[in-house]
């Protein structure tokens, strides 16, 4: 540590103290990419020992039409005319869960694009139909852009947005759309979806609900080590006064197909030193996760020694990522992710969404 220029540190993370923001600096500055994960994977080990969880999930994106223009989505399709436009009926979701019958699925996480020519009792329909299919679903659905997104169009507060999905079976939010929260970032790359302080806010006011939720970063585009260090800062801020997020998930960008493809993509020593950094920062969230569809499979189980203890799951139906030139399988068996968590020398264990853990894998 003192040769990687870390000892002070290391003696303050040792003695429980909490990080600032000229540490987070010199995390990310630091040639010495093993010191930061050492350092972070003994974060790690003190919260989860071994401990690597994952849950047998669906990924659903019922439409991907969407007004905003956000530089790094592969994804969205402005006008429903488009040739790879589509917005599932009600039917056509719902059966994509049906034809699982018989798939031990306990959580099923829906995004959208930000559709304008939707009723909002297309939303309400989604998740009371889902329940009635499967009351036992945990509903993990929409960004705060997305809840953002409804109050706007349907002249409703956020928080009324929330109470109404809430009582039709919302059961959480995900971390989606958080990008980077410095406003230089945003003006450039989302200039048209909602601000990181409604962003947050939104999260407060679900916490507030009772919700749990996650909170995401979008990294190796344009930000910078300061925007970075200073994303995880406002996450930190907001789970001191809520204690409401579950999961930090750093999301590595994938350039294929959108209008930032001249950029590369980040390496795997980057995601690796984002990750680790990530859960120096934030000593409050309980789980990093390596969402191995954005991190590739290979770097995820590598993650599992630098801060990482979470691996989302099965997912199954990405598309995100995926139109954005993600090479990873669509979906992971449990049996792959058991195995894969067990060949990184890690304790493998199937948990829900909110963590509580299942007594056997149901591979
Ligand atoms: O908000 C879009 C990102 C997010 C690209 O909460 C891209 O458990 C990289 O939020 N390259 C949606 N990233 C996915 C998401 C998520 C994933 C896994 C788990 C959870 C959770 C949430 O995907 C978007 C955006 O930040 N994204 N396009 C791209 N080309």
């Amino acid at each position: 540590m003192r040769a990687a220029g870390l000892a002070d540190i290391d003696d303050r993370l040792q003695a429980g103290e909490r990080l600032g923001f000229a540490d987070g600096l010199r995390l990310f500055a630091c040639p010495d990419l093993l010191a930061v994960g050492l350092l972070a994977n003994r974060e790690r080990e003190k919260r989860h020992g071994a401990r690597t969880f994952f849950n047998y999930n669906l990924r659903l994106e019922p439409t991907n039409v969407c007004v905003a223009s956000c530089l790094f989505c592969s994804f969205a399709r402005l006008k429903p005319t488009d040739a790879a436009a589509y917005t599932m009926s009600l039917e056509q979701a719902w059966d994509k869960l049906r034809k699982r019958e018989h798939q031990p699925l306990t959580e099923l996480h829906i995004v959208n694009g930000l559709n304008p020519d939707l009723p909002f009792s297309y939303y309400t329909e989604l998740l009371r139909g889902f329940k009635r299919i499967r009351p036992s679903i945990h509903l993990k659905c929409f960004t705060a852009v997305e809840i953002a997104y409804f109050a706007d169009l349907y002249g409703m507060s956020d928080q009324q947005v929330l109470l109404d999905l809430m009582e039709a079976g919302l059961d959480s939010l995900p971390g989606g759309g958080a990008e980077i929260f410095a406003e230089r970032v945003r003006k450039k790359i989302c200039h048209d979806k909602c601000g990181a302080d409604r962003y947050l806010d939104i999260h407060r006011i679900a916490h507030r609900l009772g919700m749990k939720t996650n909170v995401t970063m979008l990294y190796g585009h344009i930000e910078t080590h300061e925007e970075r260090v200073d994303h995880m800062l406002r996450a930190r801020a907001l789970q001191d006064e809520t204690s409401g997020f579950q999961a930090f998930i750093p999301l590595a960008f994938h350039p294929d197909n959108n209008q930032m493809r001249k950029l590369p993509a980040p390496s795997a020593a980057e995601t690796l030193r984002v990750h680790a950094v990530s859960r120096l920062m934030l000593d409050n969230i309980p789980h990093i996760k390596a969402f191995w569809i954005a991190t590739g499979v290979d770097v995820a189980q590598t993650a599992l020694w630098f801060g990482v203890d979470d691996l989302d799951g099965t997912v199954q139906e990405e598309k995100i990522y995926h139109m954005a030139g993600s090479p990873t399988p669509e979906g992971l068996t449990m049996t792959q992710l058991t195995n894969l968590v067990r060949a990184a020398g890690r304790e493998p264990l199937e948990r829900d969404t909110f963590y509580n853990v299942k007594e056997t894998i149901s591979c």
